[in-house]
């Protein structure tokens, strides 16, 4: 005889005998919202209060127990009752209370199962503790029981990594103590009347004591003072670690308080941000609605970025038509894309023994014919307009009706392009990152005869391909490289005016890029923009101070960065150091310009590159080549090593303010009017208060 008792909407207690069952159905992953905490609490407190349950079981309806706190509540005021407040009413519950997981038991969820007495998985359950990835610590009793249950190290990692523990690896670990077959809600009453059997033990994670590794919290302490010195939460990660040594309730003092000290940084905002921007970004309108069926990819070119994309596409099973002009060429793609898969497989991206059928997926040729049969083909080939165009035409020729051709061009014209065929409504640019196996980035951008299905298909092939799809109107560099273009000038004028490269390159990393400008330039070869320069020489306007001087004297010595070993940095073996004839150069440059160098600080230097690179952010949402700011912030994070704790451009711009901004922009102008002019968009939001997270929302 069972009778099942709504407590609040997502939580119910079902009595079986002497057995309660607590179900928590809260899609879409079951986060712990206030209405699930008050409801877990009211109902363990109601079962102790009846003193008639000998067992209770805590399980979760659909896809996953529970995923975690709900970051939707976080920067919000906090709505009681606190997550670590009603674990503890489960782990003081008189009565034994298990919890049965599947699905990713992640941050509060598997704080909440090792609140409980004991804890079984299911097959498949992933559990971790991703708070850092939110800029954030375990806040409800993680960084206090998994070290009594699984010891320091294993602490340490899961909460510093956020990395998700299979079930296996959790079971060896102590984090479960079983891991079964079946369906959550049998698996809780099989497992509950195991315990009233005798077969399941339970005990209270908080009665464990941690095992002390002083040297694992230690070495851990130093090195993230050398690797995440500009980071908040991993330092406070191990400082509440620390305190698993000490009884329950002052160790979770130190934890809340570490917990609230992270929610408080502007680089929980910055990934919370990420988080939410990263599924926002394709969920619009232009990605729902039918799609065509894409299972053969053609792909013409095997250089860097066809290779690249060749395998991005393999390693989401589809099936690739590899078209090169000539053997050689053809060959040197294939072992590319094989290199890549063997890379693939080292870094655990791909299974050892799934690797030959990959591989088997690709079928190269010379012959444009084979691609007759392609469901969508993508020209990467080098950005020549002459050359795109006689590719399209043949394309339109040989490839099937319905078949959907895009160009991965960086900056060309997609109208002129589709110009060229026959069915410019199956035409549209998807545009990669280097390495495109591994840059999560995709721009989708969309021709003004785009057919609604073919935009479409462009997200779905994104998200098969793993990537973050955002949709990009026709303009010269769509929306990351248009705006790189004009950052990439800010940086020039800082070299030319008295900052040296290593300088710059300095002050960004200490903001958080991965690389500052002029390493990135040397790695992906200064050849790439001496190209672009000399192609838009005819359109330069001549009040704009021309800023690629030094690059241009740079590779005119043929010095093209890491490729040929000299670039701003000379690349000596491992070491990357200062090319003292780049030095040379810019000093010359200077003399002839009749410059005299002066002297930035750091702080100079990120305000001024940051305040070009918002400059046109917001000119590229003003004009709708981006949709929103948020879709300007995730370019920038998946495919420009933004640092993800500021959240992207934007975001950043927020913290700043529109005013800040505007008279930034104002006192820089005084020395270059053309360069330096206020954005209408900013000048208003700076009238009104308005910010860009605003536009966010109203899009
Ligand atoms: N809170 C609110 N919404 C969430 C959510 C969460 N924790 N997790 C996912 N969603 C939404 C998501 O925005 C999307 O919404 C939908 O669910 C499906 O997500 C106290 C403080 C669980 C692996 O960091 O990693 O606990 O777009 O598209 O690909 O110590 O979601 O449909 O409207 O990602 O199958 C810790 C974050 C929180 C887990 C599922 N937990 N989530 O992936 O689906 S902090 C996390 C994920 C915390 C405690 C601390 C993934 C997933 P919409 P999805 P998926």
């Amino acid at each position: 005889m069972t009778a099942r008792r709504q407590i609040t909407d997502p939580v119910s207690i079902e009595d079986i005998g002497n057995i309660a069952l607590i179900c928590i159905d809260n899609p879409p992953v079951n986060a712990t919202g206030q209405a699930v905490r008050t409801g877990l609490q009211q109902a363990i407190e109601t079962l102790n209060a009846e003193a008639r349950a000998k067992v209770i079981a805590i399980y979760a309806a659909g896809r996953t127990f529970v995923a975690g706190a709900d970051i939707r509540e976080f920067g919000k005021p906090p709505a009681p009752p606190a997550l670590p407040d009603v674990f503890n009413v489960i782990e003081d519950s008189r009565i034994p209370v298990i919890a049965v997981m599947h699905g990713t038991a992640l941050g509060g969820g598997l704080e909440l199962g090792l609140a409980c007495h004991a804890r079984v998985g299911l097959a498949g359950l992933k559990v971790g503790l991703p708070e850092i990835n939110l800029g954030l610590l375990p806040g409800a009793g993680g960084t206090q029981r998994v070290p009594r249950l699984a010891g320091i190290p294993m602490a340490l990692d899961m909460a510093l990594s956020g990395r998700q523990v299979g079930a296996e690896e959790a079971l060896a670990k102590g984090l479960i103590d079983r891991l079964v077959n079946g369906d959550p809600r049998d698996v809780a009453l099989a497992a509950a009347q195991d315990v009233l059997a005798g077969t399941l033990p339970t005990r209270r994670t908080c009665d464990l004591a941690t095992p002390r590794d002083d040297k694992a919290l230690d070495d851990t302490a130093a090195m993230l003072v050398k690797t995440q010195a500009h980071m908040f939460s991993p330092h406070k990660i191990v400082e509440a670690v620390r305190a698993s040594y000490l009884p329950r309730e002052q160790g979770l003092a130190i934890e809340r308080q570490a917990f609230i000290d992270s929610m408080n940084t502007t680089q929980r905002s910055g990934m919370i941000h990420a988080f939410f921007g990263e599924r926002a970004v394709s969920n619009i309108p232009e990605a729902k609605g039918p799609v065509r069926a894409v299972d053969i990819v053609g792909v013409i070119g095997g250089g860097t970025m066809g290779s690249g994309i060749a395998t991005a596409c393999l390693l989401a099973g589809l099936s690739v038509r590899l078209i090169e002009v000539k053997d050689d060429a053809l060959a040197r793609g294939v072992a590319t894309i094989t290199k890549n898969l063997d890379g693939a497989v080292s870094r655990g991206k791909l299974a050892g023994d799934a690797r030959d059928a990959t591989l088997a997926r690709l079928h190269p040729s010379t012959d444009m014919g084979t691609l007759a049969d392609a469901d969508l083909v993508i020209e990467a080939v080098f950005e020549d307009m002459a050359v795109k165009k006689d590719i399209f035409g043949k394309l339109d020729a040989i490839c099937k009706p319905g078949a959907i051709l895009a160009s991965n061009t960086s900056y060309l014209d997609i109208n002129l392009i589709a110009d060229c065929t026959s069915r410019p409504g199956d035409v549209l640019g998807l545009h990669f990152f280097s390495p495109a196996h591994v840059m999560r980035l995709l721009e989708i951008v969309r021709g003004a005869a785009t057919l609604p299905d073919v935009l479409a298909t462009g997200f779905a092939l994104a998200k098969r391909l793993g990537k973050v799809g955002v949709l990009a109107q026709v303009c010269d560099g769509f929306i990351g490289n248009r705006i790189l273009a004009h950052y990439s000038r800010c940086a020039a004028y800082l070299v030319l005016d008295g900052a040296s490269p290593q300088q710059v390159d300095s002050a960004l990393e200490s903001f958080g890029f991965a690389m500052g400008p002029h390493k990135v330039g040397d790695l992906a070869g200064l050849d790439i923009g001496w190209m672009t320069r000399k192609r838009k020489a005819a359109d330069r306007d001549p009040a704009e101070r021309y800023a690629g001087d030094v690059a241009d004297r740079i590779c005119e010595q043929g010095w093209f960065g890491r490729k040929t070993g000299k670039g701003y940095y000379l690349y000596d073996g491992g070491a990357t150091l200062p090319n003292p004839d780049a030095d040379a150069i810019i000093t010359q440059v200077r003399a002839d310009h009749g410059i005299t160098p002066r002297a930035f600080t750091d702080q100079d230097i990120v305000d001024r590159y940051m305040t070009a690179m918002i400059s046109e952010a917001a000119r590229v949402v003003a004009d709708g080549t981006a949709r929103r700011p948020l879709d300007v912030d995730m370019v920038f994070l998946f495919g420009y090593g933004f640092p993800r704790h500021r959240g992207g451009p934007l975001h950043y711009a927020d913290t700043i303010g529109a005013q800040a901004l505007v008279a930034r922009i104002t006192a820089y102008a005084k020395d270059d009017p053309q360069y330096w002019q206020v954005p209408p968009i900013l000048a208003r939001m700076a009238e009104t208060g308005g910010t860009f997270a605003d536009l966010n929302k109203d899009a």
